[in-house]
């Protein structure tokens, strides 16, 4: 269905003059902060919209276990193991309940994987860079899931209710996730020279591609305009961004580490941190495929979903013998 709706997908925010009275309607109720639900009327672009923001939020959950998982067994004590195993195991989770609340809109988990394996459907950007080295681990569970949680905590306030109820317990956990990756880094930073070598390099390798995560500019984005005026964002790119370099930059001069790049300082007159902006050269590079890990991530995810085969058909098998069964004893 989503294949289809995006080849009719409209741009451009209509006028109140231009909305049908339907249209009106479903307006009136996303500016007085009304829920939209899936049994509601919703114009096709939103459901369209929220189709491909949510499928490509839940592709980012399952791809994403990938960089973190690769490092389950060389863990460094049985603890980190454990800890890791557990938040890999989370990210699983996360893509379960936004799968579901994609379902809600008439769009089904397998269709948005097949879209996902044949390219044609995003994962965010930021899981085609690989963890080299156990410092890796700390930094992203600290940039990253930092990164996810300020742009997950306004999605808690988006306009459609499956989503923004998803998002309430995805944060909970990711407020979890991003402590112990910052756990991982304090005992790097604070360790012996070497290990604080290796916490700086990653902060330093990491930082550009978790600023990516919030996608470009706003003044080229391509859904914000309508994302913003359907409440499906609540906040813009560029805002998420200043708010994540803002709660970052404390946590990094704690650590003791240098700022992973000089264009970043106190702007008093903002009342914010100035930064610079990342290679969006290279964003673009590695959304069309070409970054670092990118045929490595496909590849994974397409062969997991096809060994993984025979475990859906039993378990399809099994429901169908239970359904029959039931009918069979009525
Ligand atoms: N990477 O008009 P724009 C996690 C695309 S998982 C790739 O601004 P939008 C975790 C965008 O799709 C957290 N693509 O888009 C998991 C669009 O292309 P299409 C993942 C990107 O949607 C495991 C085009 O660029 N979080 O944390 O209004 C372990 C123009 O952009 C990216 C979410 O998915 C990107 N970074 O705004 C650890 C949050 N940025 O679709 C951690 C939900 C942009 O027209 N998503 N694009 O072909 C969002 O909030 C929004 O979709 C975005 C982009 C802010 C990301």
């Amino acid at each position: 269905m989503y294949a289809q709706m995006i080849k009719t997908a409209r741009s451009g925010v209509k006028t109140r003059e231009e909305m049908t009275e339907q249209e009106r309607a479903f307006q009136d109720k996303i500016d007085a902060d009304i829920k939209i639900e899936p049994r509601d009327w919703m114009p096709d672009d939103y459901r369209a919209t929220l189709i491909r923001q949510i499928g490509q939020h839940a592709h980012s959950e399952v791809v994403g276990q990938l960089p973190e998982g690769n490092w389950i067994t060389r863990a460094p004590t049985l603890e980190r193991k454990a800890i890791l195993l557990a938040k890999v195991q989370d990210e699983a989770g996360h893509g379960l309940y936004l799968y579901s609340a994609a379902e809600t809109l008439g769009e089904s988990r397998d269709e948005l994987v097949r879209l996902l394996h044949e390219g044609r459907m995003k994962y965010s950007s930021i899981f085609n860079y690989p963890t080299l080295n156990w410092a890796d681990i700390g930094a992203v569970g600290w940039l990253v899931d930092g990164a996810a949680i300020v742009n997950q905590v306004a999605l808690q306030r988006t306009s459609y209710g499956p989503y923004a109820r998803a998002m309430v317990r995805i944060c909970k956990e990711e407020s979890f996730h991003a402590r112990q990756g910052y756990h991982a880094m304090m005992k790097m930073a604070l360790g012996s020279p070497e290990q604080r070598k290796m916490a700086q390099d990653a902060l330093n390798r990491l930082w550009f591609p978790a600023m990516m995560m919030f996608g470009p500019h706003d003044s080229e984005s391509t859904h914000s305009e309508q994302s913003m005026a359907w409440k499906i964002k609540v906040k813009s790119n560029d805002e998420l961004r200043q708010q994540f370099v803002d709660q970052t930059i404390p946590q990094i001069e704690y650590l003791g580490l240098e700022l992973p790049e000089p264009g970043i300082k106190w702007n008093e007159d903002r009342g914010h941190y100035d930064f610079s902006d990342p290679d969006w050269s290279e964003f673009m590079d590695v959304l069309r495929g070409n970054g670092p890990c990118n045929v490595d991530r496909m590849n994974a995810r397409r062969k997991a979903w096809d060994d993984g085969e025979w475990v859906r058909d039993g378990l399809l098998e099994h429901a169908r013998k239970k359904a029959a069964r039931a009918v069979a004893a009525e």
